[in-house]
């Protein structure tokens, strides 16, 4: 008989998700068996989502990659699965050539993002930066407009611990779902509801969380600006903003607030198609309020004057008077705790110094040769990253992929983006690698040991790093001063700096070898009202925004519409059982298949029944998906969970344009994709 004795370890989710939780994974000779949340962290407290808890499953999922695959056609799926050897000569031999024909390695492209945002993950970057120059894909698809709109108002990205949420007077959870897509909040949530404090919620959708409100508005998308704009004004003319904030800790307030006196009441409260009744509600709420919480989310902001909206709220709480104060303020992101030396790769201003930027809309829509007499791009090293259901316009960046000589994709799965690579490397997962993790929301930092063997031949995103290195300086020491490290945990020692002892007080892994730490940085953010921004003081007029050509101050500034052409707006938000491309296939949900929500109404006087197959097209792109009768949505709004569905054909993104946000330049080397500001019609088939 077989005693196999469990073993435990820590490990830390390291999706992007604002929860970034510990967990315990039990391992049974070599076999991860189960997974339980950690009791000790401080704001996950031992809960995971259905997903963390599925992470067996997809752990040794039958479609989970095992081998290096090569294809010679792209898209033919006549892989044949070669040795990494094998692996390594073709990567290498394609890069000497590059560097032969044109002298550097401008030609290769690294296009990745937030699959995997463990600081091991980032030595993708670093081994970029040790081959001279290259060209990057620049941007984030995700929340570039509204950390731009941050910084031009206070000038730093930072947040309250969340957990400050429990303090407040009044809730307003503001384009944001955290039933579905932050769910360590909700208590804190609730422990404010059951303090007294009132919960508002404000989403075109009326989503999951909306089941916590205690009032629920539901504006036209993209007008959140216009509702901020009244509310100030309706509070200005109420005296009841904070004054001694206003004058000595912000510049810009006269200007802006002549420009609110201005504005049309009635046309303000059409635009956002909202009862002044409800706003009056919510005007007393705030003039009773003594501090409020706002939750923004990111799904405010995928519009193209998202970022300006978020302006707009940020105006509000900073004039309230509640920026800075227990149980207050912005809870957008927090930027804070990445300090890790590799993790500075990310960040636009070290990009600039070194590489050939590719905005992500340069890429989508000029593909191949986007830059005017320089190196086309001949080879793309994508890891981390599913353009091809993630990103706007994937019909444009498929064609663009097939042009590319030499495509190489690290994975985990065969997803649509690898079908599409010439190689594809088979990658660890967090229970097989070394990591550290931090988050863009709490302020934990924990280690990720590694609990099991790498998966058949899966090697970790470092290892593949330092194998091509090894083979680079082999064939020439001056190509590559990647420094070669004898393993993981060695090479993030390597990354911890003064920036990392600052914030978290640690100088090694050895120090969170008992388990997470929180970073040592004030609860409260700007609690000494001392802005990072040029002036010390909160912006409600901005040079910088000036400069880039947008309105100096959060004046509401429409938005776009649908049309009678296209008369239904299209809101891809994220999926409660799958986080964006990943998890899809466990099946999780009730929902496996794809659907559009549709409102009962609009479908009935179309003789669409529920469950029935339809169109939803525009001029970019057509699907065919299921219609479901919803109460989340409005009449003029449709709704389709973003992501992957794998057994059948839908690919939501086909009908996503290339829309820009307002912002999101300055933080990230792009404007943000306004996702939603995608226009549709629905028809019977
Ligand atoms: N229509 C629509 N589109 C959207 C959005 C929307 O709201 N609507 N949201 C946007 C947002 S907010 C975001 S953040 C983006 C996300 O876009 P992506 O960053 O592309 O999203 P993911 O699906 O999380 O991860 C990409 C891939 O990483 C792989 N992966 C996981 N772990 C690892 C690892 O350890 N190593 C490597 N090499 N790969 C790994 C996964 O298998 C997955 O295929 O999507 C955007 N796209
Ligand atoms: N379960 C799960 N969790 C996740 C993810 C996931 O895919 N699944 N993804 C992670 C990632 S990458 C991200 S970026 C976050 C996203 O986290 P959230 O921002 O909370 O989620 P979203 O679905 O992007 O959008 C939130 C809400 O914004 C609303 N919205 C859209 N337009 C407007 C508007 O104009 N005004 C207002 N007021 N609301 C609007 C949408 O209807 C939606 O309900 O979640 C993270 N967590
Ligand atoms: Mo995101």
């Amino acid at each position: 008989m077989n005693v196999y004795r469990t073993t435990q370890f820590k490990n830390v989710c390291p999706r992007n998700c604002f929860s970034a939780c510990t967990m315990i994974s039990h391992v049974e000779n070599g076999r991860l068996v189960h997974i339980t949340g950690d009791r000790n962290h401080p704001y996950t407290k031992g809960k995971l989502c259905s997903k963390g808890y599925a992470y067996v499953e997809r752990n040794y999922h039958q479609d989970r990659l095992k081998f290096p695959y090569y294809q010679e056609v792209k898209g033919s799926g006549k892989f044949r699965q070669i040795t990494w050897e094998k692996a390594f000569e073709l990567i290498i031999n394609q890069m000497i050539n590059i560097k032969k024909q044109y002298g550097d390695f401008l030609p290769l492209v690294l296009y990745k993002y937030s699959g995997n945002f463990g600081v091991q993950h980032f030595v993708t970057e670093q081994f970029f930066s040790s081959i001279g120059k290259t060209t990057r894909i620049v941007g984030s698809p995700c929340h570039s407009a509204g950390i731009q709109a941050v910084q031009y108002d206070m000038g730093a990205v930072k947040m309250s611990d969340p957990t400050q949420v429990a303090e407040a007077g009044l809730v307003i959870i503001w384009g944001a779902n955290p039933a579905v897509t932050n769910i360590h909040l909700i208590p804190f949530i609730l422990e404010a509801k059951g303090r007294g404090a009132k919960i508002v919620v404000i989403d075109p959708l009326y989503t999951q969380t909306t089941e916590l409100a205690d009032l629920y508005l539901q504006p036209r998308p993209s007008s959140d600006g216009a509702l901020a704009n009244l509310l100030i004004k309706g509070l200005y003319e109420a005296k009841s903003l904070d004054y001694r904030f206003l004058e000595e800790h912000s510049i810009g307030f006269e200007k802006f607030i002549k420009q609110m006196k201005q504005i049309d009441t009635q046309e303000y409260e059409e635009m956002c198609d909202i009862p002044k009744k409800a706003i009056n509600l919510l005007l007393s709420w705030l003039k009773e309020a003594k501090v409020v919480s706002y939750i923004i989310g990111m799904g405010l902001q995928r519009h193209s004057n998202g970022g300006q909206n978020i302006r707009a709220i940020q105006a509000l709480a900073a004039a309230r008077g509640d920026i800075g104060k227990k149980g207050g303020g912005i809870f957008f992101n927090q930027e804070e705790t990445y300090v890790f030396s590799n993790q500075q790769g990310f960040i636009n201003e070290h990009l600039n110094v070194n590489n050939r930027n590719l905005t992500m809309d340069e890429w989508i829509t000029n593909g191949v040769t986007p830059f005017i007499n320089q190196p086309p791009i001949e080879m793309m090293w994508i890891s981390c990253r599913n353009p091809l259901t993630q990103e706007p316009n994937p019909q444009l960046i498929q064609n663009h992929m097939k042009k590319i000589p030499f495509v190489v994709a690290v994975e985990q799965f065969m997803t649509q983006t690898a079908k599409m690579a010439n190689l594809v490397l088979p990658t660890t997962t967090h229970f097989e690698e070394a990591d550290i993790v931090t988050n863009y929301w709490h302020k934990e930092i924990a280690f990720n040991q590694k609990a099991i063997p790498p998966y058949y031949e899966s090697r970790s995103e470092w290892n593949i790093m330092r194998e091509l290195a090894l083979r680079l300086k082999h064939h020439s020491p001056n190509l590559c001063s990647f420094p070669i490290h004898s393993s993981e945990e060695v090479y993030l020692n390597s990354q911890f700096n003064e920036k990392v002892l600052e914030v978290f007080g640690i100088q090694s892994i050895n120090d969170l070898e008992k388990g997470s730490l929180t970073a040592k940085l004030p609860k409260i953010a700007w609690n000494d009202q001392q802005f990072s921004t040029t002036t010390g003081k909160y912006h409600f007029y901005s040079m910088e925004a000036s400069d880039a050509g947008l309105p100096p101050t959060p004046l509401f500034v429409e938005g776009k519409a649908p049309n009678e052409t296209y008369p239904f707006w299209l809101i891809t938000p994220h999926h409660p059982y799958a986080l964006n491309s990943q998890f899809h296939f466990l099946n999780l949900t009730d929902e496996g298949e794809a659907f559009v929500a549709i409102h009962s109404d609009v479908a009935k006087a179309m003789g669409i029944f529920n469950g029935e197959i339809v169109k939803v097209f525009n001029n970019q792109g057509s699907i065919e998906i299921k219609a479901i009768f919803s109460k989340l949505v409005s009449k003029d709004i449709l709704m389709i969970y973003q992501g992957w569905y794998p057994d059948s054909d839908v690919n939501i993104n086909h009908l996503i344009p290339v829309t820009l946000t307002d912002m999101g330049e300055n933080a990230y080397g792009a404007k943000g994709i306004a996702f939603y500001d995608t226009f549709v019609k629905v028809e019977k088939l």
